[in-house]
């Protein structure tokens, strides 16, 4: 089975018309899922629901990982739905051209994914008792994921190389934008939402403990075996080997997995092995400037 549903492109898209991408005040988005249409209904038209749950991430943050973790939470650890329906229609993104089809109807409480960065978040979140649990990562890791998903996505810009795509991501010439710009924008809502603030290393370090924070979070109770079943099914190589998550359900010429898995290393640190000390350096200046008033230690600032 082949589903192109995630990637279809509507008549007159840009992506049908040939561009990449689409802009949309100021912020460059994937063309082939996205349309001023799409962001313009996210924003202003989206009924938040009380009981909503928002996967929110900066692309390459982990996105697909706490799609299986909440879909499982919410099965109570039964792996049926996180092995036979993909991860796009168990937790739609509110800004794909699919979300109206995919979210309207459907019960409560339901699982939405986003990438927006804040500004352009549904505008119903406000006031609203729906919960946020918004997952950070180290941009070093995100930059080497995202550098090698470019290279294997053909309706993103495949990078020279991957100094040349370290600029564009330092300067937020990518896909959403910058990554310091979505962090601080969404950490300034903390005490403004219902909010959990996660990161990918913690998820790596104590999948099982993250899993209860998480429940703690929803409100949701696990017994031993639910947990462990929760902590078995999300793990790295449970998910390559679920055509469901691993994105082998996308055909070869939208996302060519010969050239990277979508699922590739599965762990912190990889920045290493690709930054030279030079553009180490320059980056961690960066990040310093940038960062210099959010008061949040992660789990890299002490690395
Ligand atoms: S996307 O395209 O924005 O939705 O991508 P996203 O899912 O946010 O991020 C993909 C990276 O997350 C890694 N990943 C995992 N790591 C560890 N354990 C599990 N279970 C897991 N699931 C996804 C995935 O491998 C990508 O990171 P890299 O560094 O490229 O391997």
């Amino acid at each position: 089975m082949r589903i192109t549903a995630c990637l279809s492109l509507p008549a007159g898209s840009m992506a049908a018309s040939g561009s990449r991408w689409l802009l949309y005040e100021g912020l460059m988005l994937p063309a082939v899922v996205h349309s001023a249409e799409s962001i313009s209904y996210a924003q202003h038209h989206f009924q938040v629901r009380p009981r909503d749950v928002f996967i929110v991430t900066y692309p390459k943050s982990g996105t697909t990982w706490m799609q299986e973790l909440l879909t499982l939470i919410q099965c109570r650890g039964d792996p049926q739905l996180v092995r036979s329906v993909p991860p796009w229609e168990r937790v739609p993104w509110v800004e794909h051209i699919t979300a109206a089809g995919y979210l309207e109807n459907r019960p409560c409480p339901r699982l939405i994914s986003s990438h927006l960065p804040c500004n352009l978040f549904p505008t119903a979140i406000h006031g609203s008792s729906a919960k946020v649990i918004y997952t950070v990562r180290n941009p070093r890791d995100v930059c080497v994921s995202l550098y090698y998903y470019s290279k294997m996505a053909s309706f993103l810009e495949s990078p020279e190389d991957f100094g040349e795509f370290l600029k564009l991501f330092s300067a937020g010439k990518v896909l959403f934008g910058s990554w310091f710009q979505h962090v601080k924008g969404w950490l300034g809502l903390r005490d403004r939402l219902n909010f959990l603030l996660l990161t990918y290393e913690e998820l790596h370090q104590d999948l099982r403990g993250s899993v209860q924070r998480i429940c703690q979070f929803l409100g949701e109770e696990l017994d031993a075996r639910a947990l462990e079943a929760v902590v078995d099914n999300a793990s790295f190589q449970a998910m390559k080997q679920n055509n469901m998550c691993n994105y082998s359900l996308v055909p070869e010429d939208i996302m060519d997995q010969r050239i990277s898995p979508f699922l590739r290393k599965g762990s912190p640190g990889d920045w290493k092995g690709h930054f030279t000390v030079a553009q180490s350096q320059a980056f961690d200046q960066l990040y310093r400037e940038q960062m210099q008033d959010v008061h949040v230690q992660f789990p890299w600032d002490q690395a």
